[in-house]
Parts: C-alpha cells; sequence; structure tokens
C-alpha cells in the first residue's frame, strides 16, 4: 500500500518560488538499495538552512531540484533487499537529520567527525529531504525516536537541537558560567537555552522583540538584551555577566552582525562558538584582543549519530522542549519570507499528514 506518487515542495531553480506537487515519484520498496530505508513522515521542522538552500546563498550550491527538510520524523515502511545488520527495522519510528549518510571510514569519520564526512551526504542539499510525504534515507544514520517523544516535539530536536547541543557541550564551560546566546529566539537559539540551562548554564539571551523576549525568559535566560534597542551591546552582556563578560557565546543568529562585538564581550579565556552560517559572510575578529584575551575560536557543525540520540534522550525526559506551531505543507513559503524577516520564535513543523 504505498503509492506511486506523493505530495512534494520542489525548489527547482533558486530563482524561482518553490512549488507543491502532488505526482512527485515514490522510491518503491524493491528500488531501494541495500543499506535504504523508505520512512513514512509525519512531520518535517523548517530549519533556517533550508532558506539559504533555497536561495543557494552559500558557497556550496544544493542540487536541483531539491525538496529540501533536514527535520523528518517518520514510520520506516521498507528496508532494501539484502540489507544486513540493520538497527532498525520496518515500523520503527525515527528521524532524518541533515547528515543523511557518512561512510563511516574516512579519517574525519574515524575521528567522530562524521558530520565533515568526505563522502557526506546531507538531507535536503544534496539528497532529497523531508518536504514531502516519503523519504529514502539510510539505516544506518536514522535517529530512533523513543515512544515518550511525539514526531511533532522531536523534529527540530533532530537539526536545530542537536547542533546547539554539541556546541554547548564543546563550548569549555561549566556549571554555573554565563552563556551568551545570539540568536536565542530562533529555532535553534530557543533549544540553545534550555540545553545550556540543563547543563547548569547561566543564559544571556540576545535577540529583539516582546515575543522573543517573553519566550526565551520563560525558558530560563536569566539576561535579555534586544540587539535593536540597546546602545552598547557589550556594555550590556559585561554589565550582564558580573561585569567580566560571558564564559563562552553561541551564536546562532544568521547574520553577520550578531558575531561582530562577540570577541569584546567575552570574557578572559572565552569561547565563541561559531555555528550561525549567514550568506557570504567572514568572521572578522580584531586580532590583538582574541590574542590578550586567550579567545578559542570554534565552528560547530550539527553532529554526530551520538550526538543526536543524546540530545534526543534529553528532549525525551522533558527537559528541553521545541516551541513550535504546526502547518501544513502549503504554507512552508509564507514560513521562508517570516524566517527571512526574523519572525518566528521557535520554530515552524510542518504536519505532512495535512
Ligand atoms: O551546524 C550548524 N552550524 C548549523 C545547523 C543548523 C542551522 C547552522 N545553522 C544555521 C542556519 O543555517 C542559520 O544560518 O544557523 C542559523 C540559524 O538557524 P535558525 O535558528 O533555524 O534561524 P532562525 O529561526 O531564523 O533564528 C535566527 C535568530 O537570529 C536572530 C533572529 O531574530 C532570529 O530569532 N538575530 C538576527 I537575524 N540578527 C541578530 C543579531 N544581530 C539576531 N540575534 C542577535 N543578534
Ligand atoms: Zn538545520
Ligand atoms: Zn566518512
Amino acid at each position: 500500500n504505498i503509492p506511486k506518487v506523493q505530495k512534494a515542495a520542489i525548489v527547482e531553480k533558486t530563482s524561482e518560488p518553490l512549488k507543491i506537487i502532488n505526482d512527485f515519484p515514490v522510491k518503491q520498496p524493491e528500488e531501494l538499495a541495500p543499506g535504504e530505508c523508505l520512512v513514512e513522515l509525519d512531520v518535517s521542522g523548517v530549519c533556517h538552512t533550508d532558506l539559504h538552500a533555497r536561495n543557494g546563498d552559500w558557497p556550496i550550491q544544493a542540487k536541483l531540484p531539491l525538496i529540501g527538510g533536514h527535520e523528518g520524523v517518520g514510520r520506516i515502511v521498507a528496508i532494501g533487499a539484502h540489507t544486513s545488520d540493520s538497527p532498525v527495522k520496518v515500523g520503527d519510528r525515527v528521524g532524518i537529520k541533515w547528515l543523511a549518510y557518512s561512510c563511516m571510514d574516512c579519517e574525519p569519520c574515524r575521528k567522530g567527525l562524521e558530520q565533515s564526512c568526505l563522502n557526506g551526504r546531507y538531507s535536503g542539499f544534496t539528497v532529497d529531504g523531508t518536504f514531502s510525504q516519503y523519504v529514502v534515507s539510510w539505516v544506518t544514520h536514522v535517529t530512533p525516536i523513543p515512544e515518550s517523544l511525539s514526531s511533532a516535539e522531536a523534529a527540530s530536536i533532530l537539526c536545530a537541537g542537536v547542533t546547539v547541543y554539541r556546541a554547548i557541550k564543546y563550548s569549555r564551560t561549566k556549571i554555573g558560567d554565563w552563556i551568551v546566546l545570539p540568536g536565542a529566539g530562533g529555532g535553534l537559539g530557543h533549544l540553545a537555552v534550555q540545553y545550556a540551562v540543563a547543563m547548569g548554564l547561566r543564559v544571556v539571551a540576545i535577540d529583539t522583540g516582546a515575543e522573543k523576549k517573553e519566550l526565551v525568559m520563560r525558558l530560563g535566560a536569566e539576561k535579555w538584551v534586544d540587539f535593536r534597542e540597546t546602545k552598547d551591546l557589550v556594555k550590556d552582556v559585561i554589565a550582564a555577566t558580573d561585569g567580566l563578560g560571558g564564559h563562552a557565546a553561541v551564536v546562532t543568529a544568521a547574520t553577520g552582525a550578531a558575531y561582530a562585538q562577540a570577541v569584546d564581550y567575552l570574557r578572559m579565556g572565552g569561547t565563541l562558538m561559531v555555528v550561525g552560517l549567514p550568506a557570504k559572510a567572514n568572521l572578522s575578529a580584531d586580532i590583538f584582543f582574541t590574542v590578550v584575551k586567550s579567545i578559542s575560536i570554534l565552528g560547530s557543525y550539527v553532529g554526530n549519530r551520538q550526538d543526536a540520540r543524546e540530545a534526543i534522550e534529553i528532549a525525551a525526559r522533558g527537559k528541553v522542549k521545541c516551541h513550535y506551531s504546526l502547518k501544513p505543507l502549503s504554507e512552508l513559503s509564507q514560513t521562508y519570507e517570516a524566517l527571512e524577516q526574523g519572525k518566528i520564535a521557535g520554530r515552524i513543523v510542518l504536519n505532512m499528514k495535512d
């Protein structure tokens, strides 16, 4: 009872609006290669990365035509013939994340840095993603979803959640430290507030507008700086952090401006985690102060399969909850516009059954 065609959102050219079509082919079970699985999706979160892919504004381009989406949750309905040692079975509920496949045998893979695999494949970028009713993925890489977490709650943990969980984990902070989160009211940021609080950190949230302020304070941030209203962002952040500056910053804003002052508001020995991926941007930090303040600047790219399981596990225990609203696939274009304008507090999750 697997249909031959499905509803999907397709980007044919980055210069054209995306199209919702009803007759995109569904890869049939007998067409699956060994190791592949077919997942019938319940939901898919919409990440700002999908908008970058759709706009073609990064130094590397997505495949075209493209089905975007990499925060999908659904059930496995078929597994390719001759698949050996599958860790999942037909009927299991699983998540699809940005890292769709890694070879598990190149140097980065062997070091646990499989998200930077030399042969990696990425959902909604180099392979078709989750803005469709069915998606093809790999049994070794889908993430099992515990029963206690609904598909809609789990979806955005698979990219936004994993990404900020890993960035905070590697931010060299410890219990009681101050972490500064520019972009705190967005998809990644509002989950970062919660993972940080769960890890015993104290949060300075930076974003704009009453709705995002209310959200991040409710989620446990202690201090708020509105980047549009402040007269001196660096001064405000330092004042908020006992006069010494943050121990770390995790920047999840999709704009270069959010990086500009980070080195200035970090304290001696502070760490800047580079996560947000603004289009055509360079990181510029004052070299003198980076050196004399002993600042570390670290790039952090989603997470590996283990990071994904850990981030999901924390959410399943109720420590982190995605703040989302559910929309039909037909509202993907409006969602992109709202993301572009910075209007979404938390996440939009698409209901693929709607
Ligand atoms: O692996 C990675 N490093 C990774 C994984 C997933 C996503 C990186 N990303 C990237 C995305 O491609 C995107 O560039 O992280 C960025 C944020 O993704 P998102 O959280 O999905 O975007 P959003 O929901 O639009 O949130 C961005 C927030 O930043 C705020 C906005 O108001 C919004 O709430 N913001 C902006 I725009 N400028 C700001 C500034 N100057 C700012 N916040 C503070 N200061
Ligand atoms: Zn993402
Ligand atoms: Zn590899």
